[in-house]
């Protein structure tokens, strides 16, 4: 009983050791996943044409601008090449072409 009581008790001190350690390092990545599953999600409501290649606004192909932003509250730039739409986040720096950039490409 008294084994048992123990347990309980430190179960709670385990979780919070446990959550603490893991809540900054995972921070990043949970944001990028989101920026992720937004991007799969908008393609899935685009529409796909016809327009000419090149940068694509939101409402081109049918999605709210507002809906189009990334997990940092930036935008998502979209551009169209031939029957691919290639989708971009700047990640977490908000910078251009380093290394935390989010690209999804989707063909049709
Ligand atoms: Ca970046």
């Amino acid at each position: 009983m008294k084994m048992f009581a123990r347990t309980l008790f430190a179960l709670p001190l385990f979780a919070v050791f446990v959550g603490c350690g893991m809540e900054a390092g995972t921070m990043e990545v949970n944001l990028e996943n989101v920026t992720k599953a937004k991007i799969r999600a908008l393609f899935d409501q685009s529409n796909r044409g016809p327009f000419a290649d090149g940068p694509v606004g939101a409402p081109e192909i049918g999605l709210n601008e507002t809906d189009c932003q990334d997990a940092w509250g930036r935008p998502i730039v979209f551009l169209k090449q031939g029957n691919v739409l290639r989708v971009t986040s700047l990640g977490a720096d908000g910078v251009t072409a380093t290394q935390d950039d989010i690209i999804m490409t989707f063909s049709w």
